[in-house]
């Protein structure tokens, strides 16, 4: 079989454009393929229009060369990469459309010997029902669901596993699951990944890679949960719960993660649903450990109410929107949510700041919330809540909070800024061993 030359990438979101960036940087011919026109054409002037560490710099080099160019429809290629989102309906029901559509927009020209990878985080069973698709829309094409390995065109699941804000380097070190619907599909699929992947590559069958995947996050969603579950058994107690966690977490086999006021993202509050849909009856765990981080919002609500003097009107003022740390992105973000249940409370002003931003993000617009810098949130507040950590809250003064009431949802100022010196008393351990066991408690970070 020829090698890869040219590979279109059908989507340049967040986990499209970078690929295409890195195929590019790799010496293949690559095609960005995007709906959006306006997308198109930014890429085309070796732009980008999602914020990620060193993407703007590849993006515009592998313009600038020719390696990459981007369209509206889908051109030729040699292999498709389809990295379109898989949101859920409002009834929690997962919604592979774009997938589809990406399939039928692909199949007018798919010919002998192309290889189509899907690398949406999927439900269970998609690359199948794809593969149908595309088999029922070229019927002059064999495909592997019916031809096994004398299909004419290989497919395909392999799921990306990057952490936004490391993109380039995760897509590059991180190992991979790749799994064909035969195994001529895998084995081009393993060759086409080579060209940049360092990490190892694994071969499995496609619906094992697409569960692979969505364990993942789900896995990470239950422990978040455990966190925040002992942030209300903490409270309950009045014990500090950054404490306990971090003293339990000097277990060398135990690592709990850290509480927050819930998971944000487009994958991790979203993937559990996935499995949720597939085993409806087998998932208590993974459904209680969702229900506990989506009910995050509504409880720091509870304890910033439990602050408010009912005989006047006070200042709330709220620091960071996004759904993580020193990101910009405040899509599927729990501090968006604490801010909107609390503009429905009445008789308080609140005054928000989100140094990664220049402005509200559209669902609060209009509720009568001032947009405004950190230290002039606190100034006029009574209550200050901190609902992400950014690094830039870690460098406010002391004294700024000093007359305040305290919401610190992440436990910067109250634990990891106030650590009492005393309370440890350093052992003979090597440095190696102290650096190890410090990045297992997050206060290497
Ligand atoms: N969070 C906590 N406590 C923690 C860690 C995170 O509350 O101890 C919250 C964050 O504040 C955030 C949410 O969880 O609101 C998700 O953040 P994250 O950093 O855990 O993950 P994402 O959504 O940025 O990226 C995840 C990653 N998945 C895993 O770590 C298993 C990434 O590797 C995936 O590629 C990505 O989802 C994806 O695209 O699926």
């Amino acid at each position: 079989m020829a090698e890869i030359k040219t590979v279109s990438v059908i989507g340049m979101g967040y986990i499209g454009l970078p690929t295409c960036a890195i195929f590019a940087s790799r010496g293949l011919e690559v095609i960005g393929i995007d709906i959006n026109e306006a997308v198109v054409a930014k890429v085309n002037r070796g732009e980008i229009h999602i914020i990620e560490p060193d993407l703007d710099g590849l993006i515009q080099k592998v313009v600038a060369n020719g390696k990459l160019k981007a369209f509206s429809t889908p051109q030729p290629a040699d292999a498709y990469i389809i990295a379109v989102p898989t949101p859920i309906t409002p009834d929690r029901k997962p919604d592979v459309s774009y997938v589809l559509a990406a399939a039928r927009s692909i199949a007018p020209v798919l010919k002998r010997d192309d290889l189509v990878v899907l690398e949406s985080t999927s439900p269970v069973g998609t690359t199948r029902v794809m593969t149908a698709l595309l088999a029922e829309l070229r019927p002059d094409l064999k495909f592997p669901v019916a031809h096994g390995e004398e299909a004419d065109v290989l497919v395909a699941y392999s799921p990306e596993r990057v952490l936004p804000g490391k993109v380039l380097t995760e897509l590059i070190n991180n190992d991979r699951s790749i799994g064909g619907l035969s195994r001529k599909s895998s084995e081009r699929t393993a060759a086409l990944y080579s060209s940049f992947v360092a990490g190892d590559l694994f071969i499995t069958q496609a619906e094992s890679a697409e569960l692979v995947k969505l364990t993942e996050n789900a896995f990470r969603d239950v422990n978040i949960a455990f966190a925040n579950e002992l942030a209300a058994v903490c409270q309950d107690l009045s014990l500090n719960v950054w404490e306990v966690i971090d003293l339990a977490n000097r277990h060398p086999r135990v690592n709990i993660l850290q509480p927050s006021p819930g998971v944000g993202g487009h994958c991790i509050a979203i993937d559990p649903y996935f499995i949720i849909d597939a085993a409806p009856n087998n998932t208590r765990l993974i459904s209680s450990a969702r229900r506990i981080n989506s009910e995050r919002p509504l409880s720091v609500v509870r304890d910033i109410e439990a602050l408010l003097d009912p005989t006047r009107n006070q200042t709330i003022a709220c620091l960071g929107l996004s759904f993580k740390p020193n990101i910009d992105d405040m899509r599927e973000s729990p501090a968006v949510e604490v801010v909107k249940l609390l503009s429905k409370i009445p008789n308080i002003k609140i005054v928000a700041a989100e140094p990664n931003a220049r402005q509200l993000p559209h669902e609060l617009e209009g509720s009568g919330i001032m947009f405004t810098d950190a230290l002039s949130a606190i100034d006029q507040s009574d209550i200050v809540v901190l609902l992400v950590d950014h690094r830039q809250f870690n460098l406010i003064d002391p004294e700024a909070l000093k007359d305040k009431k305290l919401v610190d949802t992440r436990g910067l100022w109250t634990w990891r800024k106030a650590r009492k010196p005393d309370a440890r008393i350093e052992g003979k351990k090597s440095e190696m061993e102290r650096s190890q066991s410090l990045a297992r408690t997050g206060e290497a970070a």
